[in-house]
């Protein structure tokens, strides 16, 4: 979708100087305003899908257990879509993917998807890097481009599901400068990795017509200001900039690393026009009681990024969460983080 966010802002100052003017309701116009006013959504992995304890029960959220309040934005993995396949690599039925990402939009909410297909030419997963030929062999001229092809029909058929494709931020071949995906750093060149781009735009857009998705690119954060731009799928591609950044070690390292990072992320959108975000963060298991304050809150709050997304609480590996759950030590921190003035949630943005 092709826009200028400069313009997407200046009518939403209008609008809030005018009462006669209706305001951007859509997903690019809420995520500006988000920057705009100087706060933020947040997001979370599945949410709705699984949690800490438990797995789909309909309505159930852990976020909202503790807080009392839906995320404003909730991420989806389409990993095993290209298959045919009726569960996500992460175990949950696609149907039931659908059914709850159109309940959230239809209750004014935000959904995201991300991809971690499997690897079309060994017939590993996602994270097979035995070859430094994958990329190659799906785009045009490729001996796996077909079988691709039918992996991309599958993956729009399911984005066209969730309404239409409509103001969907789609965010695939993400942490392309990491070496741990088979579209990541060293395993393509830097034309293959935007042919694998074009390809997926050409496709999903000019072919299917799914015109309302918006493309975010998310580098993982190993990368200064001009690697991150080294293989930028383009202008003509990309709506939103994105970093994917986690915690691993001190709380301290961790938030240097996001200023550093967001400051640079916030210069290219700006420069470019684009909306921008932190697409994917966490500290596994959060150790810190009080990590959504003193470390997330502390280091993004003055970004300027219209969302956080925090990774998935899987159900099944009991120190794998990355958001709040009843009884987790950091409960009490997160209630405080969803008080305060900067953070949305989806009563936050669901109001015309
Ligand atoms: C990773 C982990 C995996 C999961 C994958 C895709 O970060 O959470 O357990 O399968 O993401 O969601």
């Amino acid at each position: 979708m092709r826009r200028s966010y400069l313009l997407l802002a200046t009518t939403i100052m209008l609008a809030s100087c005018s009462p006669k003017a209706a305001e951007d309701f859509s997903t690019a116009g809420r995520l500006a305003k988000a920057t705009e006013t100087g706060k933020y959504m947040y997001a979370h992995q599945d949410d709705l899908n699984y949690g800490h304890t438990w797995y789909l029960e309909e309505g159930r959220s852990d976020v909202r257990d503790v807080c009392g309040k839906y995320p404003a934005i909730i991420g989806f993995d389409m990993g095993r879509i290209e298959l045919g396949d009726s569960l996500s690599l992460d175990k949950v039925p696609f149907d039931y993917i659908v059914k709850v990402a159109n309940s959230h939009i239809a209750n004014g909410g935000i959904v995201t998807f991300s991809w971690h297909p499997r690897n079309p030419l060994t017939g590993g997963d996602a994270w097979d890097v035995s070859s430094t030929e994958v990329v190659k062999s799906i785009i045009p001229g490729g001996q796996k481009h077909e079988v691709f092809m039918n992996w991309l029909k599958k993956a729009a058929d399911l984005l066209e599901s969730v309404n239409g494709g409509n103001g969907i931020i789609f965010r695939p071949w993400h942490e392309n400068y990491g070496n741990w995906f088979w579209w990541g750093g060293k395993l393509c060149t830097d034309e293959e990795y935007q042919s694998l781009w074009d390809m997926t735009y050409d496709y999903m857009v000019n072919e299917r017509g799914l015109t309302g998705l918006l493309w975010a690119f998310s580098p993982n954060a190993d990368v200064d200001k001009e690697g991150y731009m080294s293989r930028y799928p383009g202008d003509e591609i990309i709506d939103l900039f994105g970093l994917d950044a986690y915690q691993y070690g001190s709380a301290e390292d961790f938030k240097a690393l996001l200023k550093d990072r967001l400051a640079y992320v916030k210069e290219l959108a700006q420069e470019h026009e684009k909306l921008y975000a932190l697409t994917e963060t966490g500290h596994e298991g959060i150790p810190e009681e009080k990590w959504w304050t003193e470390v997330l809150d502390s280091a993004i709050k003055d970004t300027g990024i219209s969302y956080v997304l925090t990774w998935r609480n899987a159900c099944d590996m009991p120190g794998h969460f990355y958001g709040p759950f009843p009884g987790a030590a950091c409960e009490e921190d997160f209630k405080a983080f969803e008080a305060l003035d900067n953070t949305l949630f989806l009563d936050d943005i669901n109001k015309r």
